[in-house]
Formats: C-alpha cells, structure tokens, sequence
C-alpha cells in the first residue's frame, strides 16, 4: 500500500451506520480501537435514532477512562436523512476529507462482525497487496452463524446468481464488511439504496483494475437491538429485489 511512506503504518478509519444500535455501539467501537493494528479513529453516523444511540456515542467520547484515546471517535447525526448507502458515503467522506485517512473500513454496529476481523481486513490491504478486502462468508474459513437456515439460503442463492451473471471472482458479494484504499474510495463511490450498494461498489471496483481479495470471516448472531432488514419472508423479499435488479442492471452495462 503507498501512502506516501511505505513504513509508515495507514491512517485507518471505520465507519459504522447506526439505526437504533445503542446497545451494541459502545463495545464495538472499543473493541475496534483494541484490536486496531494501525493508528485508528472510528467515524459513527446515526439517523437520529430514538433509542439514544448517539448520545451513547457522546457519552463516550466524554468518557476518557473507557479506553477510547480523545479525538478517536467522530459522530455524524442526521436529522432528516435516511438510508444505508447514504450514510456509508458520508462516513467516508468525513473519514478520508476531514481525518486524512488513508484506509477505510466499514461494518454492521449489530455485533455480527467482529472488532478483531476489521484488523485482518486492514492487514489484508496494508500488507497483502490488496486495494479492496472484503470480509467473505462463503470462502473456506468463512460461515454465517448469525441468520437461520432460510435467510443463509436467499443469501447463497442471490450470491450465486451474482457470481453467474458477473463473474466468479467474488464469492460474498453482498458482504457489507470491507475495507479500501482512500483513493479507491474517492474514485468509486457508492450508490444504491440499502444492501445492494456492495455489489455494485465490489463490480464497478473491479472493472476500474482494482485488486479485489476476499478475507474470511465468520458472520455472528446480531447482538442487541433488531434487524433493519427485517426478519420476515416478505422483508428479505422487498430488500432481495434491489439486490437482483441491481446485479442485472450491472451485467448489462459490462
Ligand atoms: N445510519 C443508518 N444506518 C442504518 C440504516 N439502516 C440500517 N443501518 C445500519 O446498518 C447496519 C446494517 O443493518 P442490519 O440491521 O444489521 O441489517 P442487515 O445486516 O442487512 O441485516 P441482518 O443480517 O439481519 O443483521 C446496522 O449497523 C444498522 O444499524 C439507515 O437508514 N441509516
Ligand atoms: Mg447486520
């Protein structure tokens, strides 16, 4: 990785999306710090969840015995805005714009990823060649411990019809937990509206020669708190269509 002074370890900054996550904010973010392998700051942008997730957030940023050095934790809180992909970018763009990041990672706040395997994904960039890693389910090393049977099978399958139709080289593409480069970043940014945004980040990376490398991982239970995707047949269903309809946009535009 080139930042400027190859021994010189990158700037790494983790975005995390909150909705209603109060529970689950605090100890990600110092478990994250803990197992940091570079200098590290983690970036929180809440939706103005009415569960106090960013007041928890505030609370500890004021709380210097919690182990979290000062100035390590940024809080975005939008009032009026909403979504998934939305809240990602402006993540990133305070990350690399405002905190000169030179890596940047992004990840569930439900506990489902954990805080040691970001330092794996970072690891993966700053010293495994690569300019992507995505935490992958569904290479060898890698499961999904944290949905039932049904919702692990609509995931394999749309991971499926997007390696048929797109190619091979991605197994998880849906994956949501991934790290990059800061110039990758500014040079593909993300669209879409909730999950699908990783598939078309992942494919349009790939098109524009960026080395893309899958890091396994082991996808947990959510800890507290519930699931925006929803828990229902008809949830996955309504979330599914964007997932499919942007995989097959995506294939016709190659
Ligand atoms: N800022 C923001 N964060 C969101 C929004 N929707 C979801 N999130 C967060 O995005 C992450 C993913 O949401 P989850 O509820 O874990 O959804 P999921 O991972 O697709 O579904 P599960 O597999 O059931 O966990 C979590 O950290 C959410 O709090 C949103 O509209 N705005
Ligand atoms: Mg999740």
């Amino acid at each position: 990785m080139s930042n400027g002074d190859e021994k010189r370890p990158p700037l790494t900054c983790t975005v995390l999306p909150t909705a209603n996550e109060r529970d689950n904010v605090r100890g990600l973010i110092l478990g994250i710090l803990r197992h940091a392998i570079t200098p590290h700051r983690v970036v929180v942008v809440d939706d103005d969840s009415p569960d106090g997730t960013g007041d928890a957030v505030e609370q500890l940023m004021r709380d210097n015995g919690a182990g979290a050095p000062p100035g390590s934790i940024r809080l975005i809180r939008r009032v009026g805005e909403r979504g998934l992909t939305t809240a990602l970018q402006a993540g990133i763009d305070l990350a690399i714009d405002s905190m000169g990041a030179d890596l940047v990672t992004w990840m569930d706040c439900d506990m489902s990823m954990l805080p040691a395997d970001v330092a794996r994904l970072v690891g993966e960039v700053w010293k495994g060649g690569a300019d992507i890693a995505v935490g992958s389910r569904w290479i060898r090393g890698g499961a999904d411990r944290g949905h039932g049977a049904r919702a692990r099978m609509l995931s394999w399958l749309i991971n499926r019809f997007a390696q048929q139709m797109l190619g091979r080289q991605i197994r998880d593409y849906t994956s949501g937990f991934i790290a990059a480069r800061a110039d990758v970043l500014r040079a593909v940014r993300l669209r879409g509206d909730y999950g699908e945004y990783c598939i078309d980040f992942l494919v349009r990376a790939i098109q524009s020669g960026y080395r893309v490398h899958e890091v396994p991982y082991v996808c947990m239970p959510r800890g507290a708190g519930e699931s925006k995707t929803g828990a229902t047949l008809w949830d996955y269903l309504v979330k599914g269509r964007k997932y499919v309809a942007t995989v097959w946009w995506l294939s016709r535009s190659r």
